[in-house]
């Protein structure tokens, strides 16, 4: 598959089988294996010695945060050090010694580039000085950073209305960073700030701020210990936040239950072997009490049913739901109990696919404890109905009064290290006025006042034609939306692509029609201005501020800061004719904190309550400070059943993660704990399923979506017989965002469907 823009570019790399082996499922995450792991991708990466000693740092009070996921620090780390195999593996690919340089970029161009894997691509190592791809040729060459800015800033100038410049930001960013670049797009004149949340937890952040006026969770840390009942829904915590089973651990030892909802009994639920004791390594916890095996996108069905059951027994006992915090504090309560009705239990039983016995235990377990918390991720947020599989969890919490105190409270389990921090500081595409005043206030300018484009909006402009610049704050834009064919054709017809990146991606290869690569310092290398080193904050999953500093000799002398870049951008723009300044930002990251102080409400103390373990920011749940909201109460939502009308022969994909990638950076070919070794084009299917349509281990076929008419095909996939759902299909991103349309995504929140994807299956004979 290639499209052009005179160039003759893959898209999705080579897709040669690599060489599967099939192994049982595991039923325990982390324990020895693990370990074994983390040094094997560090030692090979970094070298032993830089390994060890670079390992002990993370997510230490005078270290560096993890460059993997958002999952919080405790207050006193282990002293065998605060990280999990995917952390590692997070770290090995930054801090690796392989070099993407000039030699490299005079060797391959990018068509060749282009058809190796993702995997490929990603292991050719760090990139180390400004590139520039020129229009029509096919190498990438050296130039200077001055020059950089000096094209880039001449690109923006050359546009119809800054609204045809498109500003991406990926999760990785410090708060210092985005807010900078926050700055410079609105000062530049336009709010089209897609980010990489638009993609993940956006249908979080909308239904959250609708029920309870703050779009983040409200639960801390120390919540886990204290919770009867965690719920994990939609969520592969072993793989993808390996540290959160920690948490889990320590509320089961201290009584707690643990109830999962999930198409798969994902290893990292069943059992932990804690890394960081001796012990645990050996025996581990039992975590999971209850499975609830829905099918994909029943999440609704699934709560609906066991809110209906709740509430027949609150009928006869009035403990089972907290009639106090309701009254006090809820708006909807009758609504909501009266729209029950609308829904027989069988209708809603058969919907969600469990069992009447599970259910029961279900709702006892939750009849007689009201300290719940509630935990979610993508397997809620990327379906059409998104936004309401939330809300149905907030109607739940708000029946238990399971908010605003200890031990219970929403957990949307965040993806990327720092894009909770990156919104909080001003990256989102709706206009804030409070924001706009405050700007205006203290840099004296005044921000646009129109709303920006999200995610799949700015692919729409590109494709359009609406948009011709684009600049990524990290990221790999190409890969992590919907539909690559779509995506590949709106960033070609873009005049400039610009990537501020750590690694080479498929985003460096897909682009404009001249394409430059800015080279930036990761997380764990040292930044120092001035000949002081300079440290940086990022906000955690639970809204905790607190310091990151890495200690890396910088992999080569010409990288330079995301402030620095941002500001060089700036300042070639505006030429020294705008009242901010941004070179001096750039360079003093006191100075921003101080801006950001003066700006962002919670940052006030931010230069020194960063320090050490950190600060939480206000969160009005958690004070129960409704009165944002109408009638200053809590809002209980009606919410719609999932509807998808399926033929015979279709089923319903979802698109998650193996254990060995971040997003697309693909650490490795193994999904250990769902035994595919060696493997990534793979489909998990369930066994009546295969029988139903003659199917056999590992034969080979393509999965074809189709909407509106439109086929679109992602080519060779191995049947894995596993357990799953009848009518439930998985397979991993990104090698499938091809078959995603672009058109179709969440309500409200604009997220693709990478969960429930209509798919059919074709023999792929080609083999
Ligand atoms: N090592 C590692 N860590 C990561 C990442 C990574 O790629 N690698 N990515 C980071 C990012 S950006 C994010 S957003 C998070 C993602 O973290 P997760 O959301 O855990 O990631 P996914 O693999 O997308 O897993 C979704 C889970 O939801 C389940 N699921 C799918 N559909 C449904 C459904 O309809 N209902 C229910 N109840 N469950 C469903 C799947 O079986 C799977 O267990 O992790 C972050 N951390
Ligand atoms: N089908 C499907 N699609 C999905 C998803 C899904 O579950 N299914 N998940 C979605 C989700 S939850 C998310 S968050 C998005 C992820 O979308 P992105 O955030 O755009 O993708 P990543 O793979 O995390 O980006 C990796 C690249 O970031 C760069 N990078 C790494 N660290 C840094 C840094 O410190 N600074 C800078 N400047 N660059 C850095 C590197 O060059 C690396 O190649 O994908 C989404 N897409
Ligand atoms: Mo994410």
């Amino acid at each position: 598959m290639s499209t052009s823009n005179k160039r003759n570019i893959s898209l999705t790399g080579n897709i040669e089988f690599t060489g599967i082996t099939l192994k049982e499922p595991k039923n325990f995450a982390a324990g020895i294996p693990a370990v074994k792991v983390a040094v094997q991708h560090t030692f090979k990466e970094m070298g032993a010695l830089e390994a060890l000693s670079t390992l002990s740092h993370m997510n230490q009070k005078e270290g560096f945060d993890c460059p993997g996921c958002a999952w919080p620090d405790p207050d006193k780390p282990s002293k065998l050090g605060e990280y999990c195999e995917n952390g590692a593996k997070a770290l090995a690919e930054e801090a690796t010694y392989k070099k993407v340089d000039e030699a490299f970029f005079k060797k391959y161009s990018v068509e060749k580039i282009s058809n190796w894997s993702d995997f490929k691509i990603g292991k050719s190592g760090r990139l180390t000085q400004p590139m520039i791809l020129r229009e029509g040729e096919i190498h990438y060459s050296p130039i200077s950073w001055e020059d950089a800015y000096t094209l880039i800033a001449h690109e923006l100038r050359a546009l119809n209305s800054p609204d045809e410049g498109i500003f991406y930001t990926s999760g990785r960013s410090s708060n210092e960073a985005a807010f900078l670049y926050g700055l410079f797009i609105r000062a530049f004149g336009t709010n089209n700030m897609p980010d990489c949340s638009n993609m993940c937890h956006e249908s979080s952040g909308v239904a959250l701020s609708e029920t309870l006026g703050i779009g983040k969770g409200s639960v801390k840390l120390e919540d886990f210990h204290k919770a009867e009942v965690v719920m994990v829904i939609g969520q592969n915590p072993g793989t993808n936040h390996p540290r959160m089973l920690s948490a889990l651990e320590k509320c089961k030892n201290n009584g707690g239950k643990i109830i999962t909802i999930n198409p798969l009994a994902e290893a990292g639920l069943i059992r932990f072997k804690d890394p960081q004791s001796i012990s645990g390594l050996t025996k581990g916890t039992s975590l999971t009490d209850i499975h609830l095996q829905v099918k994909i996108n029943q999440d609704v069905a699934l709560l609906k049913l066991i809110i209906k059951r709740l509430a027949k027994l609150a009928t006869t006992d009035n403990t089972v739901f907290d009639l106090d915090f309701i009254k006090k504090h809820t708006q909807g309560y009758e609504v909501l109990l009266a729209d029950l009705a609308n829904f027989s239990e069988d209708e809603l039983l058969e919907a969600c696919g469990v069992s009447d016995e599970k259910i029961t235990e279900t709702v006892e377990l939750l009849a007689k404890n009201n300290k719940v918390i509630i935990c979610w991720a993508m397997g809620l947020t990327q379906h059409k109905n998104g936004v309401d599989n939330i809300k149905e969890c907030v109607n739940l919490l708000l029946l238990k009064g399971s908010l605003g105190k200890p031990g219970a409270g929403t957990c949307p389990v965040r993806g990327h290290s720092n894009v909770q921090g990156d919104r909080t500081v001003g990256i989102m595409h709706h206009v804030s006025e409070e924001l706009n005043t405050a700007i205006k206030n203290i840099f004296g300018f005044t921000p646009p006042d129109k709303e920006g484009l999200d995610t799949v909006h700015a692919l729409e402009a590109m494709h359009q034609n609406k948009a011709k610049v684009f600049v990524a704050l990290g990221g790999n834009f190409i890969s992590a939306v919907a539909d690559t064919v779509y995506a590949a054709e709106a960033l070609q017809q873009c005049n400039l692509t610009v990537q501020i990146s750590t690694k080479l991606n498929r985003s460096h290869l897909i682009t404009g029609k001249t394409a430059l690569i800015l080279p930036t310092l990761g997380r764990s290398e040292k930044d120092s201005k001035n000949g002081k080193s300079q440290f940086l904050t990022v906000e955690n999953s639970m809204g905790k501020v607190h310091r990151t500093k890495g200690l890396l000799t910088p992999k080569s002398e010409q990288l330079k800061s995301e402030p620095e870049i941002i500001a060089g951008i700036a300042d070639a723009y505006f030429k020294g004719t705008h009242p901010v300044e941004w070179k001096r930002l750039g360079n003093d990251y006191d100075l921003i904190r101080e801006k950001i102080s003066q700006t962002i409400k919670g940052f006030k103390e931010v230069q020194k309550a960063s320090e050490g373990a950190g600060y939480y920011l206000p969160n009005n749940v958690r004070e129960l400070d409704f009165n944002k909201l109408p009638n200053k109460k809590a809002q209980f939502s009606i919410c719609r059943l999932a509807q998808h009308r399926l033929r015979p022969n279709e089923f319903l994909l979802m698109t998650i993660r193996s254990h060995d990638q971040f997003n697309t950076t693909i650490y490795g070919l193994n999904d250990r704990y769902r035994g595919i070794k060696n493997e990534r084009r793979v489909v998990f299917m369930n066994i009546a399923d295969m029988n139903r349509f003659g199917y056999k281990k590992f034969d080979v076929v393509d999965l074809i979506s189709n909407y509106e008419n439109k086929e679109r095909r992602a080519e060779k996939f191995l049947i894995i017989p596993y357990n799953i759902p009848k009518g439930n299909l998985a397979a991993y991103f990104p090698e499938t965002n091809i078959i995603v349309p672009h058109n179709h995504f969440a309500d409200k929140s604009n997220t693709p469907i990478s969960k429930s994807i209509i798919v059919h299956l074709e023999r792929n004979y080609n083999i």
